[in-house]
């Protein structure tokens, strides 16, 4: 049996800690090095060991592309120095003219980029509900090069059913993106159900403390993924040797803290629901949530991130974030610590105004993998505070 076969029978956390990850042939260090080199020596002109020049690659990078596309259960990874260059590289495959739909929640990031980077430039966009899979079809257009979705989207934890899009999409000649930021490869694998390009802020859960900024594409298709990474090494946007040994060393540990961030949110989601302060909960394990069925089909669980809204609007949606001391207040998600901010005014402040505009009075969670009692115990001193600061 080959290696990349005997890899591919493993299961996840096996594959998170050794696929791409052997020890290394020289030294037999355990750990992937990080192999700073900008330039590798060649034999004879063009004869050399798979390396030239690290823009183009280089050993630790490597590790990591077929660490996280064996996660994905795809053929092809690609890292970039952040989402947003992954993001950036996949708006290239467009000619002008071809238009992006995106699903009407998304990170306000992604909609900066394809509203005012790539628009001007000539890519038409338009937003839509992908919950509706019948209303994309009847308002389907024909210049639609590419169907753009999140979920659980950010920040409203919409999950939408990828199966469906996909179908409809494929048949009308157009790609689909799925940005997999919130579920992570351990609780969904989009590409197993017809995603052409699985999208990753690497930033979050896949690195997984806070302390490094990445992106990655994980792809199947060998001409689509030959696209990217051209583009990739054109236009530059890599990550430095550094950057993938730590996201390589957040992913070995992915599935556990999964596990614990999802028991979290649900120790969270516990106290919230049915709350006097608190007006709405989004979590996609609640059965009256969009798309709760389409996340109980193609998920695992229902992941590490909660949004609620406020009964007493915006004014107290902001105290209850600024009155945590444990969750800290800040941008950011998917790490081992809790955070919490106010979208409207924070990550999607560049959405006002647009169809991804988000409710003033919501709050957002990152459940870290704290204890759940600690978590819980600061959210309801928040949440008292909060609301009788408001009297
Ligand atoms: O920050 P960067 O690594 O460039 O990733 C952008 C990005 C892409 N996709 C999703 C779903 C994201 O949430 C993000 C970044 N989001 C935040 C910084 C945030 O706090 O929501």
């Amino acid at each position: 049996m080959g290696e990349q076969e005997q890899q591919a029978g493993w299961a996840f956390e096996t594959r998170a800690i050794h696929a791409g990850q052997d020890p290394d042939p020289t030294t037999g260090a355990v750990v992937t090095p990080i192999s700073l080199s900008t330039t590798f020596a060649q034999d004879a002109v063009g004869q050399h060991k798979g390396y030239e020049y690290a823009r183009s690659g280089n050993p630790t990078r490597t590790a990591l592309e077929t660490c996280v596309a064996s996660l994905e259960g795809v053929r092809h990874g690609l890292a970039f120095a952040s989402g947003l260059a992954a993001e950036d590289a996949i708006m290239r495959l467009l000619r002008p003219g071809q238009r992006v739909v995106l699903g009407n929640d998304a990170y306000g990031g992604t909609f900066r980029l394809i509203a005012k980077v790539w628009e001007p430039l000539g890519m038409p966009w338009t937003a839509a509900d992908l919950t509706d899979v019948e209303a994309l079809a009847a308002n389907w257009r024909d210049d639609t090069g590419l169907v753009w979705l999140e979920t659980p989207t950010n920040p409203l934890l919409t999950c939408i059913d990828i199966e469906a899009v996909a179908e409809l999409a494929h048949e009308r000649g157009a790609l689909v993106v799925v940005d997999n930021t919130f579920a992570t490869p351990y609780l969904q694998q989009p590409a197993a159900s017809g995603a052409d390009i699985v999208l990753h802020s690497a930033t979050k859960y896949l690195g997984g403390h806070s302390d490094v900024v990445g992106g990655f594409l994980a792809v199947d298709q060998d001409d689509v993924a030959e696209r990217l990474r051209f583009f990739q090494n054109a236009a530059g946007g890599v990550p430095s040797p550094f950057d993938c040994y730590l996201v390589l060393r957040g992913v070995k540990t992915l599935g556990v803290r999964m596990d614990r961030h999802c028991e979290n949110a649900r120790a969270v989601v516990d106290l919230l629901v049915g709350h006097p302060a608190v007006d709405r909960v989004l979590y996609p394990q609640l059965p009256d949530h969009p798309g709760h069925a389409a996340a109980a089909e193609q998920m695992r669980d229902f992941g590490g991130m909660v949004s609620f809204t406020l009964n007493g609007g915006e004014a107290v949606a902001r105290r209850v974030a600024e009155s945590t001391t444990l969750f800290t207040l800040a941008e950011s998600l998917g790490a081992v610590e809790s955070l919490i901010e106010h979208p409207g005014a924070m990550t999607h402040a560049s959405a006002a105004g647009s169809p991804l505009e988000v409710p003033a009075d919501l709050v957002r969670l990152s459940v870290g993998i704290e204890h759940s009692s600690d978590l819980v115990a600061d959210l309801a001193q928040a949440l008292e505070l909060g609301t009788q600061e408001g009297n």
